[in-house]
């Protein structure tokens, strides 16, 4: 486990259900008594909400400069947030990390992955996730859950988040262990059973 606490991630396509099973997990632990710290990137923090706003609502931003923004929200944010969480004890759950930037900014933008995830490497001080749950989607799916809303990346083209969607499950295929890879279109209940178990085993059964 990261420091003192664990540090849960949860990645997947636009759509795929994360803010949904977050918060069901986050009850669900502190239910259990559990301390939760509840966060997302990009914009777990105030530097972060206005780099979250030009990243996602802001004009066009060069593939170079989206994947440096992402890494510089990363790097505020871990270090003010997420590591003081875990040197509290807290379980940190957290929507997006730095698997986001390897699939959408690696794959999705056609920048040398290897290079993204050394930048987030760098930017964390080379904090990994105990655990990170993939919700698998497949991009129409995602899409149509989204509905009208879509920001500057949800507006990609289909083969865009394909190559998101295939650069997620080849991470998870690399670290088997260190993934729990759901099918994002089974019913929220399902989805939410199958997380706690594997949260319940990681933590040594919060209950
Ligand atoms: N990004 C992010 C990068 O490019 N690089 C990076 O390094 C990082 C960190 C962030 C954007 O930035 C990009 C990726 C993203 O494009 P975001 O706020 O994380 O944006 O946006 P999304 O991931 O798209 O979040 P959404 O809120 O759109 O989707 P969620 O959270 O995955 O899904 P959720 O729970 O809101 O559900 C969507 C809808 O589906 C329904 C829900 O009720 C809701 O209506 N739903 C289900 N319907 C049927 N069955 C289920 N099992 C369902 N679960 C939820």
């Amino acid at each position: 486990m990261s420091a003192a606490g664990s540090f849960i991630v949860f990645e997947g396509g636009d759509g795929a259900g994360k803010t949904t099973q977050i918060e069901a997990l986050a009850q669900w632990l502190r239910d259990a008594g559990r301390q939760v710290t509840l966060t997302r990137e990009p914009g777990g923090t105030a530097l972060g909400q206005q780099i979250r706003q030009l990243l996602l609502h802001g004009d066009h931003v060069e593939p170079r400069a989206e994947a440096l923004l992402f890494a510089a929200d990363r790097a505020h944010h871990v270090a003010t947030v997420v590591r003081p969480a875990l040197e509290r004890g807290d379980v940190v759950v957290q929507d997006r990390y730095f698997d986001s930037s390897v699939a959408y900014q690696g794959e999705g933008r056609d920048l040398d992955g290897a290079d993204v995830l050394h930048l987030s490497l760098w930017a964390t001080r080379e904090l990994h996730p105990d655990l990170t749950v993939l919700l698998d989607v497949d991009p129409s799916v995602g899409r149509a859950r989204r509905g009208d809303m879509h920001d500057r990346l949800e507006r990609e083209a289909d083969d865009f988040h394909s190559r998101v969607r295939h650069r997620f499950l080849a991470l998870a295929q690399e670290a088997p262990e260190r993934y729990l890879v759901l099918d994002a279109a089974l019913p929220r209940e399902v989805l939410a059973d199958a997380i706690r178990e594997r949260v319940a085993a990681a933590l040594g059964d919060p209950t």
